[in-house]
């Protein structure tokens, strides 16, 4: 299957929340692939995250939106040190018609080392396909006191620089004033916001527009969507302002 090319930009459709958080974030009609792959595709999103068995199950180039293969995964059921290691390859990531992969990295855990490992290969494996690699770059673990806190998302944007990440995702920080610094530390990485819980429309929109004048380079957004009464509207609104 030959992929759509990524743009580095605008409005990803996060749907991994099935594996992530498990069905409780879901209602009868997000539950369903078909559903959400269906919004992607009337909003023309600039692609959809999605992981193998749904991709596998519900998604073909036909779609006609991007997708970006989440390599790694876990569930909330287990409350040890946040780890999550790889269950799909990048050969099969192209094989179910992928134009970009992704991979989570908990930085602070004591796991860390492992997914950094992991990381570092599929991104060289990545490059020998042309795919590019997006990182979710949460350090997360006993160690970290506050995963928001500037400093900390700062890091997380400079981990995913220095490990050669196309792409990084991140959580927005509580100081609103390092945002500038966000975007520096990750060098020529664009950075993407992370959607987080539901927030009311206009505080998500009003927290995309300051991402957007600090630099980052668009949104990875899940629930502030598909949990909307409207979402195909709200990601219309969303893609004008990230362009
Ligand atoms: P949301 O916009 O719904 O937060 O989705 C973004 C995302 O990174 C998903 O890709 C992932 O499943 C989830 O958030 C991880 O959330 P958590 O912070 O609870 O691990």
């Amino acid at each position: 299957m030959k992929a759509n090319k990524l743009r580095l930009h605008g409005v990803y459709l996060a749907y991994d929340h099935g594996m992530e958080h498990g069905p409780s974030d879901f209602n009868e009609e997000n539950v369903s692939p078909r559903f959400v792959i269906d919004l992607a595709r009337k909003a023309e999103v600039d692609a959809i995250i999605l992981l193998k068995g749904v991709a596998k199950a519900y998604y073909d180039k036909s779609v006609g939106v991007p997708l970006i293969l989440k390599l790694n995964q876990k569930t909330q059921l287990f409350k040890g040190e946040p780890v999550s290691l790889q269950t799909c390859s990048v050969k099969e990531a192209v094989r179910l018609g992928a134009s970009a992969v992704g991979y989570t990295v908990y930085a602070g855990s004591r796991y860390e080392s492992l997914m950094l490992k992991e990381f570092g290969r599929i991104e060289e494996e990545a490059v020998k396909y042309g795919l590019p690699v997006v990182m979710w770059s949460y350090p997360r673990g006993k160690e970290i006191k506050d995963d928001e806190a500037p400093e900390v998302v700062a890091y997380a944007a400079r981990v995913a620089m220095e490990m050669g990440a196309d792409v990084v995702k991140l959580k927005y920080p509580t100081d609103e004033s390092a945002l500038g610094w966000v975007v520096k530390s990750a060098g020529k990485t664009k950075v993407f916001l992370s959607g987080g819980k539901r927030l009311g429309d206009e505080g998500f929109e009003e927290h995309v527009r300051k991402v957007i004048a600090a630099g980052f380079s668009g949104i990875a957004v899940g629930r502030n969507v598909w949990q909307s009464s409207d979402p195909i509207n709200r990601l219309k609104k969303l893609k004008s302002i990230t362009g």
